[in-house]
C-alpha cells in the first residue's frame, strides 16, 4: 500500500503503482478469499475516502464562503472513481460534466491544488480560474469538467478519435449524467462514434435525478443503457454502489475498445447523498429512499468487506483514515493560506481570434 499523501510528487508516484496502468487488469497478488488483490482494495478505499473527506471539508468551507458559486459534490457515488483508477489506465483520456472534483482527485490532482481551485487561488490546479466546475489537467488526462449539460459528450467522442487518428489504443471515457441522457448531442455523437468505431467508453452516471426531476419523470425508457441498442453499441448496466462491479465492467469493455471494435456504453446506477448542488433542499427525494441508499453506503460496505474477509487489519485502515484526516486538515490550510490571482492574470489563458469573420463592426 502506496502512504497516503497530499504532496505532488509522491501522488504521481502512488497513481502509477496503483494499478491503474495494468491494461485493465486488478493486480495479482490475490489473498485468498478475495478476488482482487490487498493492494487494490486499499488503494479503493483511499481513492474513496480522499473523495468523500474532501468534499465534506469543501462544504463546510461553503458554508464559511471560502468557497462561492457552486459545488456539486460526488459523496455516494465514489466507487465509479474507485472502479475507474483501478480498471483503466493513466493514459486514457477524461472528460465529464461539472460534478467532477472526485475524479480529478481520483486521476492524481493532489487535495492541495484542488482544494485551492475551489477557494480561487492561484495556486488551484487552473490557477484558481475555473473553480468547482473546471478542474483540467494535461499531466493527468484530465479534461475536467463541464457545465453545460451533455457538452462533454462530442468533446469526448472527438478525443477519441483524436487517439485513432494518433494511432494509439488509449479510449476516452466520457462520462455524463442521466440529465444530459436525452441531449441531441448524445445521439448524435454514438452515432459518429458507431459508425467510425472511435475508442470511447460513454459511461452514464445514473443518480436517479437531474437537477430535481427524477429519470422517471422525463423517460419511459428509465434503463438508460438501452439507448445504446438504437446504435447496435455493445451497453450494459452496472452497479455503481461497489467498485468491484465497476472495475470488472469497465474492464470488460475497455478490453472491447481497445481491440479496436468501437465504442461502449455503460449505465451506471449509483446515488447521490446530497442535492443537485449546495443550494437544493433536495424535496423531490423521500428521507426513506436516501436512507436506503446511505445504508449500503460504498465506503462503508468495502471497509467491511475488507476487515470481514481479513484482508487488511484495522490498524492499516486506521492508518488510511488518519493520513486522509491529515491531508484535507493540510489542504484547508494550503488553500487558505495561497494567495488570489494576479490582476494581470485576467489576460491569459483567454482564447482570441481577431480576425473572427462571424461578427460586423
Ligand atoms: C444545456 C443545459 N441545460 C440546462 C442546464 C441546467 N442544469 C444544470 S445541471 C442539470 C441537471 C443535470 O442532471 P444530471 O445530468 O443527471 O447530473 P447530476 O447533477 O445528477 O450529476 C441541469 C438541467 C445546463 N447546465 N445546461
Ligand atoms: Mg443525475
Amino acid at each position: 500500500m502506496a502512504t497516503v499523501t497530499n504532496k505532488k510528487t509522491t501522488a504521481k508516484t502512488t497513481t502509477r503503482s496503483n494499478g491503474a496502468s495494468t491494461n485493465g487488469k486488478a493486480k495479482t497478488s490475490k489473498t485468498s478469499k478475495s478476488k482482487f488483490s490487498k493492494e487494490t482494495y486499499l488503494d479503493w478505499y483511499e481513492v474513496m475516502l480522499r473523495i468523500r473527506r474532501f468534499e465534506e471539508a469543501a462544504l463546510m468551507s461553503y458554508g464559511q464562503q471560502k468557497i462561492r458559486g457552486f459545488l456539486h459534490v460526488y459523496i455516494g457515488q465514489e466507487a465509479i472513481a474507485a472502479g475507474l483508477k483501478s480498471a483503466l489506465r493513466h493514459e486514457d483520456p477524461i472528460v465529464t460534466a461539472y460534478r467532477q472534483h472526485g475524479i480529478g482527485l481520483m486521476r492524481g490532482l493532489t487535495s492541495d491544488e484542488c482544494m485551492a481551485e475551489l477557494y480561487g487561488k492561484f495556486t488551484g490546479c487552473v490557477k484558481g480560474k475555473g473553480g468547482s466546475m473546471h478542474f483540467f489537467s494535461k499531466e493527468h488526462n484530465y479534461f475536467g469538467g463541464n457545465g453545460i449539460v451533455g457538452a462533454q459528450i462530442p468533446i469526448g467522442t472527438g478525443i477519441g478519435f483524436a487517439e485513432k487518428y494518433k494511432g494509439t489504443d488509449n479510449l476516452c471515457v466520457t462520462m455524463f449524467g442521466d440529465g444530459a441522457s436525452r441531449q441531441g448531442a448524445l445521439y448524435e455523437s454514438f452515432n459518429m462514434a458507431m459508425a467510425w468505431k472511435l475508442p470511447v467508453l460513454y459511461i452514464v452516471e445514473n443518480n436517479h435525478y437531474g437537477m430535481g426531476t427524477s429519470v422517471e419523470r422525463i423517460t419511459n425508457v428509465t434503463d438508460i443503457y438501452k439507448v445504446g441498442s438504437a446504435f447496435d453499441m455493445p451497453s450494459e448496466p452496472v452497479d455503481g454502489m461497489d467498485p468491484e462491479s465497476v472495475h470488472d465492467a469497465l474492464a470488460k469493455a475497455a478490453a472491447h475498445i481497445r481491440a479496436g471494435k468501437g465504442p461502449y456504453f455503460l449505465e451506471i446506477k449509483t446515488y447521490r447523498y446530497k442535492g443537485h448542488s449546495v443550494s437544493d433542499p433536495g424535496l423531490y427525494r423521500s428521507k426513506e429512499e436516501l436512507k436506503e441508499y446511505m445504508d449500503k453506503d460504498p465506503i462503508k460496505v468495502l471497509e467491511s468487506r475488507i476487515l470481514d474477509n481479513k484482508i487488511a487489519t484495522e490498524d492499516e485502515i486506521n492508518a488510511i483514515k488518519d493520513a486522509i484526516k491529515a491531508e484535507i486538515k493540510q489542504a484547508l490550510k494550503f488553500a487558505d493560506e495561497s494567495p488570489w490571482p494576479p490582476a494581470e492574470e485576467l489576460y491569459t489563458d483567454n482564447y482570441v481570434q481577431e480576425d473572427y469573420p462571424f461578427i460586423r463592426d
